[in-house]
């Protein structure tokens, strides 16, 4: 058994690991999907496409990493190998790939240029390897997890460090299909002997899909789940199993809503940390088609769910597919660029930064003055079972506000389950202007911005004392 695996159903881990917490303060990160797909127009290529169709001829990865940066994006995830099989580096095991194609007469590597301008850039790479292969024709056999453990074990150890390793669930093979017995154990353990810091996300056990692709949310969202739940073989039942695009907007099932609540976990013999992860793409397919230029999401239907995910205990995975040239699109680019430009002026100066900080208690170590400083060496900390707590923002003059952002101690686990925020009106009264349930990493309210000198949080209740590590007022 393996450390931090998620299928122990004695574990109970209701904390982060260190390779969590880098993708816990990642936040926002993105998808590159690219491959033969991108030349044929599909969006499920069936592993019969000759190499020949894979040509970008202006590749580019230094512009995608500029644009990402632009919106304040810390990390990509490539599409090394998708369903067709297709593999972007010169793989040893298979001669479906980047060696067969007329992209840099057969001489090119897109894994190794674009790793490389994630590096250069300072932003995080990571791989998406699809266990489901059309090409292979060992899929369906026990050498598929030879062959697999060999892919996954070029990309560990050839273009440097990894922070995730996404393992979609999505299988069309249909009931006359090929039937492939994957060996998650395997696969895990040499992710966690090649690259240990690395997240194994979706069928894995670090980051959880959020269960749609559409971009919806939850409102309470709990990253402290029971072991056992959504193990691969629940995964790839939920995730998509034909190229039917209305899967794309299918929003999170009723039955899915509430993954985290009291009366949720009861019964359950083990817990696990299991942040959430919402990926969807910046169009309405996850691969380039010129036809969808007109259909880019605008910048406010962005945000909104940026809001909604970095806002609300998620993370956020935003695809955005390079085009035949091997670019990002320039109106996709646009898109970026304002997202990063509002998000940089909305949240340039942290009024409380200058504010006092008081609670009306603490345990006599931890005040409420560490909430000042956004890291996790300091929290803010009641006594234990005193579960309703109120941190008052005392500001140093009267500012419009319209943004509240809460950080969790996460260390010491997820903790609050519902909180409301006031600000005082010029003759004493207080005014609600927020409340809410889950809070965890972050929560971020956005409200109508009101002229005030005093935000209050009122935690109205908590699982254990509340550890509060950030309060941010904007
Ligand atoms: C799905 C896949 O079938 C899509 O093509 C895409 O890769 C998305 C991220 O996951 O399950």
């Amino acid at each position: 058994m393996y450390p931090n695996f998620a299928y122990d159903k004695t574990l109970v881990k209701c904390h982060p690991s260190p390779r969590q917490m880098i993708v816990e303060q990642m936040e926002f990160y993105a998808f590159a999907h690219f491959t033969v797909n991108t030349f044929t127009d599909k969006e499920w290529g069936d592993g019969t496409e000759p190499e020949s169709v894979f040509n970008p001829t202006e590749l580019n990865a230094d512009q995608w990493v500029d644009a990402l940066k632009s919106a304040g994006i810390g990390g990509l995830i490539l599409t090394c190998k998708h369903h067709d099989g297709f593999c972007l580096w010169p793989s040893a095991y298979t001669e479906h790939c980047v060696k067969n194609s007329p992209f840099k007469n057969g001489k090119g590597d897109v894994v190794k240029e674009v790793s490389d301008a994630c590096r250069k850039g300072g932003i995080k790479f990571g791989v998406y390897l699809s266990p489901w292969d059309r090409n292979s024709r060992l899929y369906g056999t026990d050498e598929y997890n030879d062959y697999f453990c060999s892919q996954l074990t070029e990309l560990l150890t050839q273009y440097g460090d990894i922070f995730t390793v996404w393992f979609d669930g999505a299988c069309g093979e249909g009931p006359n299909g090929k039937r492939q017995v994957y060996d998650w154990e395997r696969y895990y353990a040499l992710i966690r002997k090649l690259q240990p810091d690395a997240c194994i996300a979706i069928c894995g056990p670090d980051v959880r899909w959020c269960g749609n692709e559409a971009g919806d949310t939850r409102p309470s969202e709990w990253s402290v789940l029971p072991v056992g739940f959504e193990e691969p073989d629940d995964v790839a039942e939920k995730s998509q199993k034909s190229d039917d695009t209305s899967f794309r907007e299918k929003t999170i099932d009723a039955m899915q809503r509430d993954l985290g609540s009291r009366e949720f976990l009861q019964g359950n013999t083990g817990l696990n940390w299991r942040p959430a992860e919402t990926d969807t793409s910046i169009r309405p397919g996850w691969f380039y088609h010129a036809s969808e230029d007109d259909k880019v999401r605008s910048t406010e239907t962005l945000l909104d769910i940026w809001y909604r995910t970095v806002g609300g205990n998620s993370k956020l995975l935003l695809n955005i597919p390079p085009d035949r040239r091997g670019l990002f699109h320039e109106v996709d680019v646009q898109r970026l660029r304002e997202m990063g430009a509002y998000i940089r002026k909305t949240f340039a100066v942290n009024l409380a930064e200058n504010a006092v900080i008081t609670a009306d208690t603490d345990d006599g170590y931890h005040s409420a003055d560490a909430l000042k400083i956004n890291s996790y060496d300091e929290y803010y900390k009641p006594f234990d079972g005193d579960n309703q707590v109120t941190v008052t923002i005392k500001l140093d003059g009267v500012h419009d506000v319209s943004h509240v952002v809460i950080k969790e101690h996460i260390p010491m686990s997820q903790r609050v389950e519902s909180y409301g925020i006031d600000i005082r009106n010029p003759d004493g009264t207080y005014a609600e202007v927020a409340a809410g349930t889950t809070i965890g990493y972050q929560k971020i309210e956005k409200f109508d911005p009101a002229a005030t000198d005093e935000v209050r949080i009122r935690i109205t209740d908590s699982r254990v004392c509340p550890i509060l590590s950030f309060v941010g007022v904007y």
